[in-house]
């Protein structure tokens, strides 16, 4: 499933550096190579022979977090930042959740995990696994029996799910043909089944139930270097960059960015991925930093396939807690996933044996000039007059690309100078394909589950259901969720010649269920207020959450096993009030979960969230139906969500913004001068 082109650190570690390190951490920065190696010293002393599943930032408590950065403030005092790392191994076939406090280099926490659910795969195991099928006799004899040779396959591990029954650390293996193509999913072996235990590391099962033409090589070729000239011609563009000759306009501070009016602290995890926290925006009017969002990840990504059969049934995948969003981050390559103008950033996280492992270029960051408009008018009513006042829209960027085996996931945060919070999931990558003896969409006579892509190939019909955890702070903690409703009312006594128009009614959540919404299923606003400030008119403070692409919940029944264990799916947007604890949409245990620790179980409780401490969960989802463009690769399909200010300035915060200086580059002459 992983390419592993994680670069291993030898680290020495002496105690000067590593005091000297901690110091100026930031509490909410990853944990770095050096705490790392620190967490596996002490862990691996204890319980010799772990094997490391999770390891990452013990976050702080939102209160100490906050008081930290009051105290830090003040440049006369150094308080060294809370440092504690959590860490999940599996020791002696037991999964251990372990605390380690990073300034008294102790284990604080220690207990084995009882409840149901495995921690994420390692990638060790996953490379592992994914060698078993070459030298186990039967699946030797069901190659050769499809007439194939044996060193062009490979093979995928997949998680096994939950359908009723407990079952042992499994996974499923799928494997794939390779010969005349490097896009191996695109050519599947179907019909086999092999199932590995994963603490004996051998295979448990096996069965060879049907056998199926795998899908040919021709057409499935994708790289640039393999493509025929005249091909490629009709779709050349002329050279084209970005330049910034004075330099990028942000800046870098360990982890915290600083760009025109914005900071905030930039983040990453195994498991979540990039992580943005304590995002402020310079006021201009009031002359100060104003709160907007203390945390946003992508918490859960879940990927259910709509295809019931024995050798298909089980793909319901949730990415982040199963593999690690962050996990399957590869570097980025410059130019061609970030414009020239990017600044690259590396991340760490501990492998299997909890060494550290260091992933170049993971994250970049950049200046975006795309040639939009920030805002506009033309005035050509008054006479004798023209006006005209453009002001065109630069942003930030932070960008991760997350490949969890076939599927690339572009992950974008955006920054606009006008307040607003763009989040932005792009998918591209391969499609999970079935391998079919049909060779037309005519002669399919019962039910396919899917498209006919190509000969041969189905792509089977799935979703992607990302589910963002946005802790918004409006000007503070205490925060409250209103969906001002969009109702239609008559016109009834005839003042007018109109007989309907509609207006805007404000319902206040008061507690966790009333705030449970299908975005598109009413007309309404999505708003976070914070109901103790208003603005001098007397408005409610706040940010607005605008979906940025159609919403879509599941389709799946309340009672199917996925479903219950991918339940957040049910809403676009859940409510919950902040608790520290409360990370995982579908649980700390994804792999074989069973529901019992999914934000439908937290709200059962039903709390309340008015005039509150709040998070917002909210899914941006995509049914995907294949179709024949998405082959031999999917161009990007993206979606995503805006937060914008509402009612927090009190005007236009970009009505003085400057217009950048033109820039004159050698050779580059604008013919409209
Ligand atoms: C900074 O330190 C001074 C003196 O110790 C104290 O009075 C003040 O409250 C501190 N400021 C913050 C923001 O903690
Ligand atoms: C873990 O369990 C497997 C059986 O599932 C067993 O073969 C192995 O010895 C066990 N390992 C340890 C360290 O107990
Ligand atoms: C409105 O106008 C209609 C037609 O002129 C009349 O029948 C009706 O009684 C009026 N309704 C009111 C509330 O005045
Ligand atoms: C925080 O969440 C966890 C998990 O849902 C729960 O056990 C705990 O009681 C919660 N804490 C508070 C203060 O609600
Ligand atoms: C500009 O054009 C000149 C002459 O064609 C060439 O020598 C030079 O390398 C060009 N500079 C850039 C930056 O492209
Ligand atoms: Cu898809």
């Amino acid at each position: 499933m992983f390419l592993y082109m994680s670069t291993p650190l030898f680290i020495s570690l002496t105690f000067f550096t590593l005091v000297s390190a901690t110091i100026h951490l930031h509490p909410l920065d990853p944990l770095n190579a050096m705490e790392l190696t620190r967490v596996q010293t002490i862990v691996e002393r204890s319980h010799p022979g772990s094997a490391f599943h999770y390891i990452g930032l013990a976050e702080p408590d939102k209160s100490s977090i906050l008081s930290w950065l009051a105290t830090s403030l003040n440049q006369s005092s150094t308080t060294p930042s809370p440092r504690q790392a959590m860490t999940i191994i599996r020791h002696h076939n037991q999964t251990h959740e372990i605390i380690v406090d990073l300034l008294t280099t102790t284990i604080i926490y220690n207990r084995v995990y009882t409840g149901f659910g495995y921690p994420s795969l390692s990638g060790e195991e996953v490379t592992m696994a994914m060698k078993l099928p070459l030298t186990y006799p039967p699946f030797v004899i069901s190659v050769r029996k499809r007439g194939l040779k044996l060193d062009q396959v490979v093979c995928q591990p997949y998680p096994i799910g939950w359908f009723g029954v407990q079952g042992k650390r499994e996974v499923k293996l799928a494997c794939y043909y390779l010969e005349g193509t490097v896009n191996m999913h695109a050519r599947p072996l179907e019909g086999i089944s092999v199932v590995v235990d994963l603490e004996e590391m051998k295979i448990s099962k096996y069965f060879d139930r049907v056998r199926v033409a795998v899908p040919k090589a021709e057409g499935t070729e994708y790289r640039l270097s393999q493509m025929r000239p005249s091909t490629v011609r009709a779709t050349m563009v002329n050279r084209i960059t970005v330049v910034q000759p004075d330099g990028p306009g942000f800046k870098i501070d360990g982890h915290i960015i600083r760009w025109a009016n914005w900071n905030f602290h930039l983040g990453f995890d195994v498991r979540a991925g990039v992580i943005i926290s304590l995002a402020s925006i310079f006021d201009v009017q009031k002359q100060e930093f104003r709160r907007v969002l203390y945390k946003a990840y992508v918490s859960e990504l879940f990927v259910p396939y709509m295809d019931p059969t024995e050798e298909w049934y089980y793909k319901t995948f949730f990415d982040a807690g199963e593999f690690g969003f962050g996990l399957c981050t590869l570097p980025l390559e410059p130019l061609r996933d970030c414009p020239a103008n990017a600044v690259f950033i590396d991340a760490f996280y501990a492998g299997q044996d909890g060494k550290p492992l260091q992933i170049p270029n993971a994250l970049c960051v950049f200046e975006r000039y795309a040639g939009d408009v920030m805002w506009r008018h033309t005035e050509i009513g008054i006479p004798g007059e023209f006006i005209r006042e453009v002001r065109p829209e630069v942003t930030l960027v932070v960008r991760m690309v997350s490949t969890v085996g076939n599927y690339d996931y572009i992950i974008d945060w955006e920054f606009k100078q006008s307040g607003s919070i763009v989040a932005k999931v792009g998918l591209s990558g391969i499609l999970e394909v079935k391998g079919t003896a049909y060779t037309h969409t005519d002669k399919i006579k019962e039910e396919a589950f899917g498209t006919l892509l190509a000969e041969n190939t189905l792509g089977i019909y799935h979703d992607h259901f990302l589910s963002y955890h946005i802790d918004l702070d409006i000007d503070g903690e205490a925060n409250s969720f209103v969906k001002n409703k969009l109702v239609t009312k008559r016109v009834k006594d005839n003042s007018s010649l109109r007989k309907s128009y509609w207006t805007v009614e404000k319902v206040t959540a008061r507690t966790e269920s009333e705030a449970n919404i299908k975005v598109g299923a009413e007309a309404a606003e999505l708003v976070v207020v914070n109901p103790n400030k208003k603005t001098k008119l007397g408005n409610p403070i706040g940010y607005r959450l605008i979906p940025r692409s159609s919403p879509a919940s599941s389709l799946l029944s309340d009672d199917d096993y996925p479903q219950i264990r991918g339940a957040f799916t049910k809403y676009d947007l859940w409510v919950t009030p902040y608790n520290n604890s409360e990370k995982w949409v579908a649980g700390l245990y994804a792999d074989q979960s069973r529901g019992d620790d999914t934000i439908a179980t937290w709200s059962e409780r039903d709390r309340e969230i008015e005039n509150k401490d709040i998070v917002l969960w909210y899914t941006v989802g995509f049914h995907h139906v294949p179709s024949q463009e998405d082959f031999p690769v999917m161009p990007t399909l993206s979606g995503g969500f805006e937060l914008r200010p509402t009612n927090f300035f009190e005007a236009n915060p970009v009505l003085n913004s400057r217009v950048p200086m033109p820039v004159n580059w050698p050779n580059c002459t604008s013919p409209h001068k």
